[in-house]
């Protein structure tokens, strides 16, 4: 009998064919409720779970007795409770090192469109209101020579790094658990504490994974110690940030503005106050969301399941 898999967020056609090979495969492409009756009762006979964000914890463990493997289809894994997975012996695994450079260009472009107000100046023209030299009131600020301050030196902090370095020129200091001594090396990023380096950035990217120590992270008093002439830039996790704080830096001009992939909830409830600001440029966590990214992440995470569904350890086991 073919193993069974839950697939909940959508596949390309030709990985889902390459799984319905060997494996029962019920597909949620378009999954949005895990209490869903029909989906609960596919878990109840599954062996692997394919997808990404979706809460794995005991509720969802206790309605699955038969799973033996959870693939991410992401690098992130604060969607997994690894204790409880642990303890029922049941393989978790993401899928690292292909969209390092593919996210690391997205915040590098939410740093430029914050920073030139591009998404403004789009409207400004597509509304017709170009008739003459823009003014200052529309002007934006540099990015090259401007000190950029990465929070959470990772191997996505360190393409960003690299971005910072050699393509703009970009003095780097960061804050991470620990030191780097390749982004050290390699991009001269000085190690610092976290509030000097909200005291002297003029661009803050947050770049760190959401854990019980990086929850809410960026509150009023982490918002206060940041230049006011400085971007936020958050690639995160929504939940590294306190929302109400950061609306409250804006609204009293901490800080100038700020780049955002990520939010509290998501989706984000459209009429949410971050959503109403010019001076704060919002994509809907998008920074691995390429054709190319997501088809090798895709690619990794099918391989992973396959592997642990027929009792092999997978290759990118999550042994945090
Ligand atoms: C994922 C991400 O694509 O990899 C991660 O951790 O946040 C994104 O790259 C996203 O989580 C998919 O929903």
């Amino acid at each position: 009998m073919k193993p069974k898999v839950v697939v909940y967020r959508p596949v390309p056609a030709d990985l889902l064919q390459e799984l319905q090979q060997t494996c029962e495969v019920k597909y949620f492409p378009k999954w949005e409720d895990p209490r869903d009756p029909l989906f609960v009762a596919e878990l109840k006979t599954a062996h692997g779970l394919l997808g990404s964000g979706l809460p794995i914890n005991q509720e969802l463990l206790e309605q699955a007795p038969l799973l033996k493997i959870v693939s991410n289809i992401s690098v992130g894994y604060d969607n997994l409770d690894l204790a409880e997975l642990r303890q029922r012996n049941i393989w978790a695994t993401n899928t690292p090192g292909v969209l390092d450079e593919t996210t690391a260009d997205a915040i590098f472009a939410l740093v430029l469109a914050a920073a030139r107000r591009i998404p403004e100046l789009d409207s400004y023209m597509k509304a017709g209101h170009w008739r003459e030299m823009i003014g200052e009131e529309l002007f934006g600020v540099d990015v090259h020579h401007k000190t950029l301050g990465i929070i959470g030196m990772g191997n996505i902090g360190k393409a960003i790094a690299k971005r910072a370095h050699f393509g703009f020129d970009m003095p780097i200091l960061y804050h991470n658990r620990s030191r780097n001594q390749e982004a050290e090396r390699d991009f001269q990023a000085v190690y610092c504490e976290l509030d000097e380096l909200l005291g002297k950035a003029d661009f803050v990217c947050l770049m760190t994974p959401h854990t019980p120590e990086t929850d809410k992270l960026m509150g009023e008093r982490e918002f206060g110690l940041m230049k006011k002439t400085a971007i936020f830039i958050n690639g995160s996790r929504g939940k590294n940030v306190d929302e109400q704080a950061l609306i409250k830096a804006l609204q009293n001009n901490w800080i100038r503005g700020a780049g955002l992939d990520v939010y509290e909830q998501e989706p984000i409830d459209p009429t949410h106050p971050l959503l109403t600001m010019p001076n704060v440029v919002t994509v809907p966590h998008i920074g691995s969301a390429t054709q190319e990214t997501r088809y090798q992440m895709a690619r990794l995470a099918v391989d992973n399941l396959l592997k642990g569904i027929n009792g092999l350890t997978p290759p990118n086991l999550i042994t945090a």
